[in-house]
């Protein structure tokens, strides 16, 4: 005989239950209150043991991975002063004038966030972060910025890793005192994939900084100033900390007859953005575009435009980015961004340790620690192993990117996202519809969610096998992907230029856009009632969750299950959380301070007559048996 709880229940485990499945099933929770942690996580362990982690699609059965080696830091050793330090001596105003006129290129590392959102699908979990964290800021605290939330990782953080997002910003700003903490920020859309009401802007970048932000990268998928203006506002009238405003970059400054993203395009916005309050400027080239000889022109001009400190974002998609960086860092770009050696390269960013020992002796060059930034190099060599299956294909760099303008992160999703639509053979057309759609749409910037609306389009496209006259054909009545309607609607805002006017109204069918900016029609979030409303369904919740839940209600709502059945499974080391154990396999799990516990897998029994199997675990050294239907 057993109870049938949460995870026992089809419904929950097939991750179908819907926002009101604790309402509707109370008694699947009663079992699970009065379970300690230890149980919890043993729970974890013999479900994702006998039936696989829901996320994981092909399993290598024998796998081994290497031991990671952390490098060494001293606990007792004091943190070496770093740009947080010197943030908090000057002021955010002096500060900046200060990084401005510096001689030497400072590096901002994109390993904790948009090297493993674009190479390894943003899965990399806290614990393999945290690890290390405390070690590079003792040993490399010459660093502009260490860029660790925001992006795709506050999603997928709770969707995947049913992790909580606060609290891994939180644990990044204690390891890592000295250094300034950045995040990437989507303007009105702050870490989702549309638009929130702007009070709900406010207190998100107010608690990010609360909670450790110190740098917020803005940007607007469409470059639409309006939509970036309020989140500068509010880092500047909320928080200390620095608002760095950043233009996406598309297409080719220098290209003969491009009049559409010219020197003038990218100036205006740049004396715009400055305009607005930003401390900082950007170039965010997500798609790796910017050639070195366009990068010189652009950055000089840049430089010129606007008195703020100049940063340049690239993917190394084409392969060649790091000739970009050395024309940009000539022409007097303060800050680039850079991953760690074995997290970098492809769509993820150019490689920070072969960055600094080529600008050794180069006038702008500084003394780092590289040897330290080889180790750290070889931490995440091992530890990216335990991502193989969310790695792309890709082996080398292309030069098709600069025909179909693929976001680096999208790029790598792209042939996962083909696959699962049956279109696995197709994914050379869809890059081709890719930059068709572009070209339908007016040629507009390509940058979460822009781009998102442009990769459904090509999708749609492909799978239909439309061509461009077909979807120009108003007499087909297509039925257009829901994203492709919002955009057209003005729910993402206006592309420079505005809309195709034809296509806007075969899409929109007599449907109207919508007036002002996308978040101007959101009714502000009343805040009181709302957080009494959220607390009585998830009472074990506070206010931060209550900002996830009002970002991704669903996800939140899922999260939230998984965490009352299963506890906290971050500190479940990262072979066992994707992969469950092997028979006679002892794995330490710290559940909190001075808490360790031992879990051997003893034996797991054959199913019985209601399709449940019995584990057999050691938990510190006891027997412990725990039930888990099988999914077979
Ligand atoms: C337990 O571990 O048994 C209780 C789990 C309570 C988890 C809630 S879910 C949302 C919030 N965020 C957290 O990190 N913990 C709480
Ligand atoms: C994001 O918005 O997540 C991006 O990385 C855009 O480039
Ligand atoms: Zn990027």
């Amino acid at each position: 005989r057993f109870l049938e709880n949460v995870i026992t229940n089809d419904v929950f485990r097939r991750g179908n239950c819907t926002v009101g499945f604790i309402d509707h099933h109370p008694e699947l929770f009663k079992l699970s209150q009065i379970r300690d942690r230890g149980t919890k996580t043993l729970m974890y362990l013999a479900d994702v043991t006998v039936n696989g982690h829901p996320d994981i699609k092909d399993k290598a059965e024998n796998k081994v991975f290497r031991t990671p080696v952390v490098p060494v830091s001293e606990p007792l050793q004091p943190y070496p002063a770093g740009m947080k330090d010197r943030l908090q001596q000057m002021g955010r105003e002096q500060f900046v004038q200060w990084l401005r006129d510096e001689k030497p290129v400072y590096f901002t590392d994109t390993t904790f966030r948009d090297a493993h959102q674009s190479l390894l699908a943003t899965r990399v979990r806290t614990k393999d972060l945290l690890a290390v964290a405390e070690a590079y800021a003792k040993t490399n605290p010459e660093i502009f910025s260490m860029e660790v939330w925001g992006g795709a990782t506050f999603d997928v953080a709770m969707r995947f890793l049913h992790e909580c997002p606060w609290r891994r910003l939180q644990l990044l700003r204690k390891a890592m005192p000295n250094m300034l903490l950045q995040m990437l920020f989507r303007g009105s859309n702050a870490v989702g994939y549309s638009a929130y009401p702007e009070n709900l802007i406010a207190i998100f970048i107010e608690k990010a900084a609360e909670n450790g932000i110190d740098v917020f990268r803005i940007f607007d998928s469409l470059n639409w100033v309006e939509a970036m203006a309020p989140s500068i506002r509010f880092v500047r009238e909320r928080t200390n900390a620095i608002a760095q405003a950043a233009i996406s970059y598309t297409g080719d400054v220098l290209r003969p007859g491009n009049n559409k993203y010219t020197l003038q395009y990218y100036t205006d916005l740049a004396r715009r953005l400055e305009d607005a309050g930003a401390h900082m400027l950007a170039v965010k080239d997500m798609a790796g575009l910017l050639k070195p000889e366009a990068a010189a022109v652009l950055i000089g001009a840049l430089r010129e435009a606007v008195r703020l400190p100049v940063v340049l974002h690239t993917h190394d998609t084409a392969g060649v980015q790091s000739a970009t960086y050395l024309k940009a860092i000539e022409a007097g770009v303060n800050v680039v961004d850079t991953a760690i050696a074995s997290l970098s390269g492809l769509t993820s960013q150019p490689n920070l340790n072969s960055l600094i020992a080529i600008m050794d002796g180069h006038p702008r060059g500084q003394q780092m620690n590289l040897a330290s930034l080889n180790q750290h190099s070889n931490y995440w060599e091992d530890v990216r192993e335990y991502y193989y299956p969310f790695e792309s294909d890709m082996k080398a760099g292309t030069a098709q990117i600069y025909e179909n303008e693929i976001p680096g992160g999208q790029y790598s999703n792209l042939r996962q996202q083909a696959e699962s639509l049956g279109l696995g053979d197709k994914l050379e057309q869809i890059k081709r519809n890719y930059a068709v759609v572009n070209q339908l749409f007016g040629d507009i910037v390509k940058v979460t969610p822009s781009s998102k609306v442009v990769g459904d389009m090509a999708l749609f496209m492909t799978s239909n096998q439309l061509t461009a006259e077909d979807v120009l054909d108003g007499s087909r009545n297509l039925a257009f992907p829901a994203s492709v309607k919002g955009f057209f609607r003005g729910e993402l805002g206006v592309p420079y230029g505005g809309f195709p006017a034809e296509l806007q109204r075969i899409v929109l069918k007599g449907d109207k856009q919508i007036e002002g900016s996308p978040n101007a029609q959101l009714p502000p979030v009343d805040f009181e009632a709302d957080f009494a409303a959220f607390r009585q369904k998830y009472p074990h919740a506070e206010f931060l969750d209550y900002l996830s839940f009002q970002m991704f209600p669903k996800v939140f709502d899922e999260y939230y299950q998984h965490a009352m059945v299963f506890g906290n499974v971050e500190a479940i080391p990262t072979p066992a959380f994707f992969y469950g154990l092997k028979q006679g396999e002892e794995i330490l799990i710290t559940l909190s301070k001075g808490k360790t516990i031992i879990v051997k897998l003893l034996y797991v029994l054959p199913p019985d007559e209601h399709g449940m199997r019995t584990v057999v675990f050691e938990l510190n050294g006891y027997a412990r048996r725990v039930q888990v239907r099988d999914y077979a």
